[in-house]
């Protein structure tokens, strides 16, 4: 999404988790997508780090703007314990240390923070939405996925109201399409 708000074009390769191409492991060991190749062979390995690049390259709204300090701390806290919980969750057959519903209820907290965020402005830095959103909204959208009818049914209406907004948006909906794997020789789409 902040590659397609900055307009900042890039070769897209998509992954397909179960059958990760052998160029992707060696540019990032750890084989997590997003992973983004820079011409000079700079590997950004991290969505946020991603997200901040693209905005470097051209920020048209300032989404970046101001509260960078805030939008780093809490982007944090969601790769942290809430990015444990939602895998264990989404995967609770792989991940056993806790059950799927110990995993739910672990997440839900941090859903709890957002939605009293979400209490008070539109958005979560404030009235108008920012980067911030668009760094935690994948990660609100694949926790609430796993079980859309707990969601649906969960307290967190100010958070739901939010994701469904992000999810209707002409930044979301002109990005989300099904990409075609790539495999070694494939002429590589520019994205977006
Ligand atoms: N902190 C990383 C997390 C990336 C991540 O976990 N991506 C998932 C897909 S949503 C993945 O690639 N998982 C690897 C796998 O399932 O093998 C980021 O934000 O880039």
């Amino acid at each position: 999404m902040a590659i397609a708000k900055a307009g900042t074009p890039v070769e897209l390769r998509e992954v397909v988790l179960r059958d990760k191409p052998q160029a992707l492991i060696e540019a990032s060991p750890k084989a997590t997508v997003p992973v983004l190749v820079l011409p000079d062979n700079t590997i950004i390995e991290e969505s946020f780090e991603i997200l901040l690049w693209a905005f470097g390259q051209n920020d048209p709204d300032g989404w970046l703007s101001e509260q960078h300090a805030e939008l780093t701390e809490t982007v944090a806290q969601n790769d942290g314990d809430f990015k444990k919980n939602l895998d264990g969750y989404k995967y609770s057959q792989r991940n056993t240390e806790k059950t799927r519903d110990e995993y739910r209820n672990d997440g839900a907290r941090w859903l709890a923070v957002l939605d009293e965020r979400l209490n008070k402005s539109d958005y979560l830095a404030g009235d108008t939405p920012s980067a911030l959103d668009i760094a935690i909204m994948p990660f609100i959208r694949q926790f609430a996925n796993t079980d859309l009818a707990w969601f649906e049914a969960s307290p967190y209406r100010s958070l739901s109201n939010w994701l469904n907004t992000w999810k209707n948006s002409e930044l979301f909906v002109s990005i989300m399409h099904k990409y075609p794997q790539w495999h070694p020789g494939d002429p590589t789409p520019v994205f977006p």
